[in-house]
């Protein structure tokens, strides 16, 4: 009996530590996005259910950006919402399933900025409760 208890206690540890790292993985390494040779800031984010992809980009302030959005979703429509009424931050784009578009816009402000996915069908939680959710950081 002690002996599975033990068991029990050690395979805990193991799985334990394995969610950290899981979840270390997850919150990943911010994005530093490079600039193209035309000066403008460039990224691709994939788009799934409910996730971007990355999920933390980090661009400088008072330089266009270009967000190239690719959705891999099947049937499941996505958008991506960035929206900040103090730096005049306003990107409201719908991206159909499968489907490919790009946004740009000029970050003015320093700051960390959410952007997020407000799709939701019927009566049930949005995407951004689901966990479509990231953060534009400004430097
Ligand atoms: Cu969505």
């Amino acid at each position: 009996m002690l002996r599975f208890l033990l068991l029990f206690l050690i395979l805990g540890a193991v799985v334990s530590v394995a969610v950290n790292a899981a979840e270390e993985s997850r919150s990943s390494q911010p994005t530093i996005v490079t600039f193209g040779e035309d000066g403008v800031q460039r990224v691709s984010i994939v788009l799934d259910s409910h996730s971007y992809s990355p999920d933390h980009i980090v661009v400088q302030a008072g330089k266009p950006v270009e967000l190239k959005l690719t959705s891999v979703t099947t049937f499941t429509p996505h958008n991506f919402v960035l929206k900040d009424g103090a730096s005049q931050l306003s990107v409201e784009r719908d991206v159909s399933a499968g489907k490919t578009l790009t946004v740009q816009f000029t970050p003015m402000q320093k700051g960390v900025f959410a952007f997020y996915c407000d799709k939701k069908l019927l009566f049930f939680p949005s995407h951004r409760e689901k966990g479509m959710e990231g953060k534009l950081e400004v430097r």
